[in-house]
């Protein structure tokens, strides 16, 4: 019986000991763990973060570069009672099936809230028919790390929030476009119209050798540029933690610190500004072509005004420049 509970004793021990050294905190190069990165093993580095960070700044979920630097001036905990303009902009100009206006954007509760609402309307000599909120970071960003907390809208399907980077205007070498979607909510429709999937698509315009737009995006070119994902939960009843990763070599994508997509970078390195907003999705809007058009038809007021919640948004960047120099 001694015998028994010394062995007992000294298997503890050592899986105690082997426990210990499992949780050893390692600085993994963001590339190599890219490759390296299984779900479990994100899962076990979102527990424990390699330095703790400075008293006051917040942790991120997804164990980074120990180097990395938390951005204060893009990050938001929502805690006021106004949007910060100095950070944001939300009187972007209006583009697509519907119309942006910043009375849908509102702080309160420790927590943004983007809404959409009905409301028939004329642009462009065009009869719209929902207006909704957005946010756009002034800064912006080629690499780093973004993360934000979110709760999606209740209205399913119809409209879809969304947590992503895109470039304006600037081109560098082929590429004229950058769009990296750090997730899409509730946006998926048709025969797997389920609130749980979710995607995290890229998007760009680059010239090809002839000098050719070319446009690619999950559609056309879905190898490089599709990634979807069905959550263990409906985004529609809480808060969840949306993330990704940008480097010059991989964007990784990742759900309440797991990770859930990866996908070589190749096109994706224009600066680019952070947004969050609420988008109209079918049935409100159809594709044409290579175009969505609305559909006036389906328009109406049942389940709107729909609200997106968002706790907040933090950003890590890699060290050296940080953003260009335009602040727009
Ligand atoms: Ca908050």
């Amino acid at each position: 019986m001694i015998l028994r509970l010394l062995l007992w004793t000294l298997g503890l021990l050592a899986s105690s000991a082997l426990a210990q050294t499992e949780t050893l905190p390692r600085a993994v190069p963001v590339d190599a763990q890219a490759e390296r990165t299984s779900p479990a093993r994100t899962a076990r580095a979102a527990r424990r973060s390699p330095t703790p960070p400075p008293a006051g700044q917040p942790r991120p979920l997804v164990a980074l570069p120990e180097n990395w630097i938390f951005q204060s001036a893009a990050s938001d905990e929502f805690s006021g009672t106004v949007l910060d303009e100095e950070k944001w902009q939300s009187d972007v100009p209006s583009w697509g099936t519907w119309s942006w206006d910043p009375a849908n954007v509102s702080l309160g509760g420790e927590r943004l809230a983007l809404r959409m609402v009905h409301e028939p309307h004329q642009r462009a000599r065009r009869t719209l028919h929902y207006k909704s909120g957005v946010v756009r970071s002034r800064d912006r960003f080629t690499y780093g790390y973004f993360e934000a907390r979110i709760k999606g809208c209740q209205v399913h399907p119809g409209a879809s929030p969304g947590f992503w980077l895109y470039s304006i205007g600037e081109e560098r070498g082929n590429v004229r476009y950058s769009e990296v979607d750090i997730v899409e909510l509730l946006q998926a429709t048709g025969v797997v119209n389920r609130p749980s999937l979710m995607d995290f698509n890229l998007h760009a315009r680059i010239l090809d050798r002839e000098g050719k737009e070319v446009i690619l995006g999950p559609t056309t070119d879905p190898e490089i540029c599709a990634n979807r994902w069905r959550a263990p939960f409906d985004p529609r009843r809480g808060y969840h933690v949306y993330s990704a990763m940008v480097t010059p070599k991989r964007i990784v994508w990742f759900v309440n610190g797991r990770q859930v997509a990866s996908q070589e970078n190749l096109h994706w390195h224009l600066p680019m500004h952070l947004v969050l907003s609420l988008a109209l999705r079918a049935p409100h809007v159809r594709q044409v072509g290579d175009k969505r058009e609305p559909v006036p038809e389906k328009a109406r007021d049942r389940g709107f005004p729909t609200t997106m919640e968002v706790d907040y948004v933090r950003v890590w960047t890699p060290p050296g420049p940080r953003r260009t120099a335009t602040r727009q």
